[in-house]
């Protein structure tokens, strides 16, 4: 039915591919960007999209409900339940728009603190404000809460980060809430834990008992109980977190940030770990937890900005109505306003696994997500006061699956000697059967006092050879220098379905805490499917990306783009100079230029703001495709500063720290028109630009 199965159909047009395939290389190095590896196959016909597979669609509220949402619950009625971070809960009525009747809302409980968890139990909603767990009923059944009731309060400073999330129940009725730190000195980010037992996980009975359960962590945002009964949370980028995970929370843990342990000493606590175990360092994590028992590491990694920047709820599916994901997390990013997609399994009885893109495009910050009666699933959001991608600051929505199934990487899990992939539908073989279509890099983080991590120790792992499964949904990769406690980076080339349809997301990021056990794949096996004219392919376009590589950090598109001395041919100094800074909430200070078409514009960028920035100018109506694009960087984004190779991308700045500034200097586009300056920092091109009218 298309090119792609036509030109494979016989080893010499595979062969024509292959040398296709590097010619590209050659010819066009700067475009190895998105998809990582050049496309092998010329068909550019097919496109494929989130939005064919996975539908948003908003669930309305009446003016004047602010919602803010902070908890979401299904009440047995198929109601609705919405907890907002301004401390309401509303009853919602029709959530599902059936019939396209607009839903209805009823106010069920008000004068709650900063609700950011809700739970429906045996009649009653259960909800954790700032500094309790509250149990809240309808006594008289008129749908409005009257009893109001105090499971168990904990003490709170006043700082305002001291968020509370919860609760998750257990299978046995107890309840899980955890506690975010405060913020304090000398650094204005540096986690304090003021009171006990904040940067815990506390587990809280029904009739209000409490025993703190386990410490370090910084914000989790994500509570879940699994099918199994195990407790999931997700964590946020910050202090000594180097970037977003998900962790198995068990008694005694201690998840990474020290701020907590100074309650580890109290009779209570069931932690052993002590404040004089964590040591500053450029290491990674894993170095800690080798010397220092009971320091817990992430079960996956969601590295930060490729995957998101702010990690919240965790919803686990646990049948298949909603695509072929039963087992599988969803996973919510708050800054990004997306869902990643993460799967688990257990090596050395450990959970540890992968985690792949998902949907992006909600409306504000994703903060909560619940299934819906119809099997859609609830997506609660706010901006939470801080910033997000997307065009509001809260609102509710629904993502309905329309029933067809996205190529996908389905599954990746780990072998003694590599991967395996498994797809939602069988890849077409030949196209599969090229090892030059994959390829795994790995990385890790710093564990340190400072606030996040840039990525470190980054090395390629080779894919020697590879076995496409007999019914086409699972190739065995065989991989060199996988590393134990490393993140992996699983990215594809032009692979397609039997059918010729693309890979909706080609990366896949997994932690690889341990290397399972067991027999490697015997070499005969996999071999026969590695044709040696393949193999050549693979280490040639080894060696031609790792010249890419080293080439683009001064590639001349780069060099011209950003020049940080003043030309000296400009002996006048520039016809115009312009300071540009940037405000809260992802603004540049300016929201219009007006330059003349040819002057010599020098460009003082301050970046003011307490998140990274860069500005890039771009020629008119591409800001979103370069902002599109410049996401798409995964692992080379930080090092490029996150500017895609685009011929659209005229000037740029790199990406400044909080509190740094950039000079540069450009000449003014010769043609007239309205060009746009624009942040390209994951997430923040969709809001985050201005006007270059150029007269
Ligand atoms: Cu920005």
């Amino acid at each position: 039915m298309n090119v792609v199965s036509d030109h494979c159909s016989n080893k010499n047009d595979k062969l024509f591919l292959i040398t296709l395939f590097l010619f590209s290389y050659f010819l066009f190095p700067l475009s190895v960007t998105a998809a990582g590896l050049m496309p092998v196959q010329a068909d550019t016909t097919i496109t494929v999209n989130e939005s064919d597979y996975y539908i948003i669609r908003n669930v309305p509220a009446p003016d004047g409900v602010i919602l803010e949402v902070g908890g979401l619950a299904l009440k047995p009625n198929g109601k609705l339940a919405v907890a907002t971070r301004r401390g309401e809960i509303w009853s919602i009525g029709n959530p599902s728009l059936e019939n396209g009747q607009a839903p209805y809302y009823t106010k069920f409980a008000e004068g709650l603190y900063e609700t950011l968890g809700l739970q429906y139990r045996d009649g009653s909603l259960y909800t954790a404000q700032r500094g309790e767990l509250t149990k809240l009923t309808d006594t008289s059944g008129d749908g409005v809460a009257d009893l109001y009731e105090r499971v168990y309060a904990w003490p709170i400073s006043g700082h305002y980060h001291e968020y509370t999330f919860g609760p998750a129940f257990l299978p046995g009725g107890e309840m899980v809430v955890t506690g975010n730190v405060a913020f304090g000195s000398p650094r204005w980010w540096e986690a304090e834990s003021r009171v006990p037992w904040r940067g815990w996980a506390m587990i809280i009975s029904p009739d209000g008992e409490m025993r703190p359960f386990a410490a370090g962590m910084r914000s989790p945002a994500g509570i879940a109980v699994n099918s199994r009964g195990d407790i999931l949370y997700t964590e946020n980028e910050g202090d000594w977190m180097g970037s977003g995970f998900l962790a198995h929370v068990e008694e005694g843990d201690f998840h990474g940030n020290p701020a907590g342990l100074d309650w580890a000493h109290l009779p209570e606590s069931p932690v052993n770990v002590r404040r004089d175990d964590i040591i500053d360092s450029e290491n990674p994590m894993y170095e800690t937890a080798e010397r220092v028992p009971g320091v817990k590491l992430p079960a996956v990694w969601i590295p930060h900005t490729i995957m998101g920047i702010s990690t919240s709820d965790i919803l686990e599916a646990t049948d298949n109505t909603f695509g072929p994901y039963k087992g599988h997390y969803f996973v919510g990013d708050q800054g990004h306003a997306l869902i990643n997609r993460l799967v688990l399994e257990k090596v050395n009885n450990q959970y540890q696994g992968v985690v792949f893109p998902f949907r992006r495009g909600f409306a504000s910050g994703v903060l909560r997500m619940i299934w819906g009666e119809d099997g859609a699933m609830y997506v609660g959001m706010t901006d939470r006061g801080w910033s997000s991608t997307g065009e509001r600051g809260y609102g509710l929505q629904r993502l309905e699956w329309n029933g067809n199934v996205p190529f996908e990487m389905r599954n990746v899990t780990a072998k003694p000697d590599g991967f395996e992939i498994e797809f939602t539908k069988p890849v077409h073989k030949d196209i599969a059967s090229n090892p030059a279509l994959y390829g795994v890099t790995s990385f890790i983080y710093m564990y340190r006092y400072n606030y996040g991590s840039p990525i470190i120790r980054q090395e390629t792992s080779p894919v020697k050879g590879l076995k496409v499964s007999e019914d086409g949904y699972r190739v065995r990769l065989v991989v060199d220098n996988m590393r134990e406690k490393y993140i992996h980076e699983i990215k594809l080339g032009a692979i397609r379905s039997a059918d010729g349809i693309p890979l909706l997301h080609d990366t896949g990021y997994y932690t690889l805490n341990y290397i399972p056990e067991g027999s490697a794949l015997p070499e005969n096996e996999w071999t026969a499917s590695f044709d040696h004219h393949a193999h050549a392919a693979h280490q040639a376009a080894g060696a031609v990306d790792e010249i890419v590589h080293r080439e683009r950090a001064d590639s001349p598109a780069r060099i011209a783009g950003r020049v940080t001395a003043m030309p000296e041919s400009w002996t006048d100094g520039p016809d115009r100079t312009i300071r540009l800074s940037t405000q809260p909430g992802l603004r540049f200070d300016i929201e219009t230029l007006e330059v003349n078409a040819g002057s010599r514009i020098q460009l003082v960028f301050n970046n003011d703001d307490d998140m990274q920035h860069n500005v890039v100018i771009v020629n008119p109506g591409t800001a979103d495709q370069v902002g599109e694009e410049a996401m798409l960087l995964g692992l080379q984004g930080p090092e490029r500063d996150y500017i895609p190779d685009n011929e659209n991308v005229l000037y740029f700045t790199s990406v400044l720290s909080p509190g740094t500034a950039e000079t540069i200097y450009f000449t003014a586009p010769e043609v007239p028109g309205e060009y746009t300056y624009v942040c390209t920092f994951p997430g923040h091109h969709i809001i985050m630009r201005g006007k270059l009218i150029v007269n």
